[in-house]
């Protein structure tokens, strides 16, 4: 099995140096229509094309963010996988250099969708047979589960402050997601739960060296997958290292979101920016702005809602969410 502590280490210092003078990169991929360019769109306010009915994203395209200090962040649009104008045999070498060349890939899950052959499939070509380059590769990809909206078995809730509004799931809804995400996690991360090193900034000067668990003064490794169980122990054992710990566990969890409800972009964004390390937090803090993600202006809330009640017998609308006045 491929694990060398050091040189996990010294290609994290690498990376540190080189940090200060390339930009940080994410990429988005999935299959073509999961939503990866209407995300990028949520997140920037840009206008990547989107269709409602082909394959729309041809060429990898670039949203660039900057932050404090000139530095940028580059989000990669990717076609949907085997969507490029490359023919298929190449786009498995193009995915798998680009994702070699990205700080964090979001791999993109459709949440109103079972199937998995497809993305599993792909997955493992792009992960190649070399065991070193499957374990740098997995071990950048956070899995979210897209267009989270198109669930209800139980109402959304939108809780109104002023002109604004947050989306948010109750009951069944909520239960429903949980569910999802744990299939999901047990069907694209566990199979690789022995290559995953989840690794974390460390900002408490504690160094630890305690198998999975290891770092230097500047970062916090874990080899495996940190589940549920697993992160009660540790934060009990070590109180003082619990924020990184809940960092490292929820590298790997499946993260439901919405870009027409802006649904828990926020905790997605928080992923991205702990992912990217602790230089990227003092940067793009301004990015991760809690509420702000979140926040659907009302007047455009109100027109998510996709039933009207219409009386037959009297022939009138008796009530449609648009035409009401809060
Ligand atoms: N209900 C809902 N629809 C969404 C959401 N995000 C995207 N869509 C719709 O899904 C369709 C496809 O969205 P795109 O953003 O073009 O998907 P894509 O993954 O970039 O597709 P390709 O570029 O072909 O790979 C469009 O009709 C979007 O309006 C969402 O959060 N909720
Ligand atoms: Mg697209």
């Amino acid at each position: 099995m491929f694990f060398d502590k050091q040189k996990l280490i010294d290609a994290v210092k690498q990376k540190f140096i080189q940090e200060k003078e390339k930009p940080l990169t994410v990429s988005v991929m999935g299959q073509t229509g999961v939503g990866k360019s209407s995300l990028l769109n949520a997140l920037f306010g840009t206008n990547l094309k989107t269709d409602d009915v082909r394959p729309c994203t041809k060429e990898i395209e670039r949203v660039i963010f900057k932050g404090k200090d000139k530095t940028e962040l580059w989000f990669y649009d990717m076609p949907g996988i085997g969507e490029s104008s490359q023919t298929d045999p190449k786009y498995v070498e193009e995915y798998r250099k680009h994702l070699n060349d990205s700080d964090v890939v979001l791999w993109a899950l459709h949440a109103d969708s079972r199937s998995v052959a497809f993305d599993l499939e792909s997955l493992r070509k792009i992960l190649g047979e070399n065991k070193e380059d499957q374990a740098k590769l997995i071990s950048k990809i956070t899995f979210i589960l897209t267009k989270a909206d198109l669930l209800t078995p139980s109402p959304w809730v939108l809780a109104k402050n002023d002109d604004y509004g947050i989306f948010a799931t109750y009951n069944k809804t909520t239960e429903l997601l949980v569910k999802k995400a744990t299939y999901f996690q047990e069907m694209f991360v566990l199979p690789y739960a022995d290559k995953i090193i989840s690794q974390t900034y460390n900002d408490t000067g504690v160094e630890l060296d305690e198998f999975p668990l290891f770092s230097d003064k500047h970062t916090i490794f874990y080899k495996g997958l940190l589940d549920d169980q697993n992160l009660r122990v540790l934060k009990n054992r070590f109180p003082a290292l619990a924020a990184a710990f809940d960092r490292l566990h929820d590298n790997y969890q499946v993260i439901p979101c919405s870009s027409l409800f802006r649904f828990n972009l926020s905790q997605l964004l928080l992923v991205i920016i702990n992912r990217l390390g602790q230089n990227a937090i003092s940067r793009f803090s301004s990015f991760v702005s809690d509420e702000l993600a979140n926040r659907v202006l009302m007047s455009e809330a109100k027109k998510y809602c996709n039933i009207v009640v219409f009386d037959t017998v009297q022939q009138k609308l008796l009530f449609d969410m648009n035409k009401q006045n809060f």
